[in-house]
């Protein structure tokens, strides 16, 4: 197994559109275990291929307290079936450091496939609503920062961009 590097707002590799995965191999599933390790080393709840420069339509996570329950999420699709809007503080591994309230629908029926490409669906409503349309949003190339006012999102990315530097 290996642990991935995780992109970082504001690189222009996050705003890709990831392309559907078509096939189901030995090697999409050492990208899956990567990407499970890279998101427990991390200590994030959630992982989209995005994120590890990989532009395929694919995310992994974990919400339990145990954190033994990876779940993984291939051409994921979702549904509003509950439109009240639910609050959380996000943060995001792309995002280091940072935590925001953003509004998602509380509720969604999420349509997959797993690593075989059999397809499933399930219901999810609190930290797991908002987590896998966190995930889909990387998919679509976007970030929770761009839920926020550009005047805090511009705060963020000089922030980070600064702290790049140190490291560059
Ligand atoms: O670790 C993560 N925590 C989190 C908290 C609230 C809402 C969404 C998330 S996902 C994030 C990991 C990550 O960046 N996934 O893309
Ligand atoms: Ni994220």
């Amino acid at each position: 197994m290996a642990i991935l590097q995780i992109l970082e707002f504001p690189d222009p590799r996050l705003r890709k559109i990831a392309a559907p995965v078509t096939v189901f191999d030995d090697k999409l599933e050492v990208l899956i275990d990567d990407m499970l390790e890279t998101m427990y080393e991390a200590k994030g709840i959630g992982l989209a291929a995005t994120q590890v420069n990989v532009h395929k339509r694919l995310l992994v996570i974990d919400v339990s307290e145990e954190k033994d329950s990876p779940q993984v999420f291939i051409n994921p699709n979702f549904e509003v079936i509950e439109d009240e809007l639910s609050e959380y503080d996000e943060g995001c591994l792309s995002v280091p450091g940072f935590y925001e309230t953003v509004s998602r629908p509380k509720g969604i029926q999420v349509t997959a496939q797993d690593k075989k490409g059999d397809t499933f669906k399930i219901e999810a409503q609190g930290i797991l609503a908002t987590c896998i349309q966190h995930e889909i949003d990387h998919l679509e190339g976007k970030l929770f920062v761009d839920y926020l006012s550009a005047l805090k999102r511009n705060r963020i990315r000089g922030k980070l961009e600064k702290e790049h530097k140190k490291s560059a």
